[in-house]
């Protein structure tokens, strides 16, 4: 299995009900390295920019205006095949479609505050890397 690198962020929900060491611990517990890591307050157009992939989704405007709404923690995580490992571990994006003992299972609150995003595709999660991250600032 290739070693992948995939953006992880901790969302507005979760750092306001301050569980951010417990969401660690579960992507840590799944053998997940952290080998980036940055508290952030982003912007509106920020949001919107990391998001511009689902701007014509109707989700769209409520979505930027949660991920502004507070502060987030966000993450490279390094690892075996660590984009789909980080996908499982975080659970469906609907907490109730969430297998159990995932972290939307554990943590969201509903389908929009859903406590973690985590990258698709190795393509995407270099775009979002790139987006969020100078290289200078990730150490493996
Ligand atoms: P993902 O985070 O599981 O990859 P996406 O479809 O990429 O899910 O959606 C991005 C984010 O948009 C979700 O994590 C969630 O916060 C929000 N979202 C997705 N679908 C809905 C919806 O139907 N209603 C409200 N918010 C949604
Ligand atoms: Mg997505």
């Amino acid at each position: 299995m290739a070693i992948e690198r995939t953006l992880s962020i901790i969302k507005p929900d979760a750092t306001a009900r301050n569980v951010t060491g417990k969401i660690i611990a579960k992507l840590e517990g799944a053998g997940l390295r952290v080998v980036a890591q940055k508290r952030a307050r982003w912007s509106e157009a920020e949001a919107q920019k990391f998001y511009e992939v689902h701007k014509e989704r109707p989700f769209y405007n409520d979505l930027v205006a949660f991920m502004t709404s507070g502060p987030i923690v966000l993450q490279v995580l390094e690892g075996a095949s660590a984009v789909a490992k980080n996908r499982e571990v975080m659970g469906a994006t609907n907490p109730a479609d969430a297998a159990p003992g995932t972290i939307r299972a554990e943590f969201a609150e509903n389908i929009e505050r859903n406590s973690v995003h985590g990258s698709d595709s190795p393509d995407n999660a270099a775009t979002e890397i790139a987006l969020c991250f100078d290289a200078s600032e990730i150490v493996g």
